[in-house]
């Protein structure tokens, strides 16, 4: 189907991506590539996004017009349930100096990135976007939570208040190339990938996945939560945020079966029921993002096939080449 005509047309814009060398956002600058804009990006070493004295100088002179809010402290279960001071402190810090940078420097379009933990705990299933602060929240997670939900309010106070025209997006769980591969501090699809790699690689025959494996989960290939991104910064503009993802569910359990598959380990799993499962259930409803034309096309079989090429090709040649 063609695409309708933006309301937002970024050709000949100057964008900036802030966070670009995180998953997301090496994920936007990609996408972006294909449009007929200017990408900016702030190189982390010139710039602490939690320092909002060099956040303001950085868009007073780089001058974008439109800004993608990809900067983020993100992490698995464990990170947020044991770094919660950092994961409130610093998503604050970010996204509060970005916003308000971007009003004193006139940016026309801006688009915040959130999370859907950003829901109560036991939100109705699929979750629409109306269930924000209707009940309490996930305690693994909810400092992550509280500072993303105080970024859309942000956005929408900006609005009423300054008349800004920035929007925000709730992309579901997401996985692809570029993500934290690390087993303690990364999200279940990268920490399970390096664990069941490994396991194959050295012939042991279980690996350990966290929880009962009961908990249910949506997931999003990075490059289609990119598409959608630049979908949603170009064709829409309200202060109600947009859920992104797919509408599709899997438990733990199979996820890890599929893996297995992808990556070919013949071993068993085992279920350590000491670690939390967190959210029991957490799949959105993504009618209002296709009643703007737009829905994923990555399924979740080809999206791990991809990410655990790039892992082999990429990430563990990059360390093997560090060692
Ligand atoms: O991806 P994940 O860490 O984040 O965990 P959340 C998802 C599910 O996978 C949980 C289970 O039920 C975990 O117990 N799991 C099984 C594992 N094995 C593993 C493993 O080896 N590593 C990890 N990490 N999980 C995050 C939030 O919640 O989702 C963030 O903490 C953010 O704030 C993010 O919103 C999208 O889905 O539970």
């Amino acid at each position: 189907m063609p695409e309708a005509k933006p309301l937002y047309p970024i050709a000949g814009k100057r964008v900036w991506v802030a966070g670009h060398r995180g998953l997301v956002g090496s994920a936007v600058v990609r996408r972006l590539q294909y449009e007929d804009c200017e990408i900016l990006i702030a190189p982390r070493q010139q710039i602490d996004l939690r320092q909002s004295d060099q956040v303001s100088n950085w868009i007073r002179d780089a001058r974008p017009q439109a800004v993608v809010v990809a900067a983020a402290r993100v992490g698995g279960i464990h990170a947020n349930d044991t770094r919660p001071a950092e994961f409130l402190y610093d998503n604050l810090m970010i996204e509060a100096n970005i916003i308000e940078a971007a009003r004193q420097s006139r940016v026309e379009k801006l688009i915040f990135l959130g999370s859907s933990c950003i829901y109560p705990r036991l939100a109705p299933q699929p979750i629409p976007e109306s269930a924000l602060l209707t009940g309490p929240l996930e305690p693994t997670n909810e400092w992550y939570a509280i500072a993303k939900i105080a970024g859309i309010k942000l956005c929408q106070a900006y609005r009423k208040q300054y008349g800004c025209d920035y929007i925000s997006a709730m992309p579901t769980n997401l996985y692809g190339p570029g993500d934290n591969f690390d087993v303690m501090q990364g999200h279940v699809i990268p920490a399970l990938m390096s664990k069941i790699h490994r396991a194959k690689e050295s012939g042991a025959e279980t690996v350990e996945v966290w929880g009962s494996g009961r908990a249910l989960r949506e997931f999003l290939y990075v490059d289609d939560a990119a598409d959608g991104i630049v979908h949603i910064l170009k064709h829409y503009s309200d202060a109600e945020h947009v859920n992104l993802g797919t509408g599709d569910e899997i438990t733990i359990r199979d996820l890890a079966k599929l893996m297995t598959e992808v990556i070919g380990f013949k071993g068993k799993l085992v279920f350590d029921t000491s670690k939390p499962d967190g959210t029991p259930r957490k799949v959105m409803e993504v009618e209002r993002l296709r009643s703007m034309g737009w829905q994923a096309g990555t399924s979740l079989r080809t999206g791990l096939e991809q990410t655990y090429r790039w892992y082999v090709n990429h990430h563990l040649a990059e360390q093997r080449a560090i060692a």
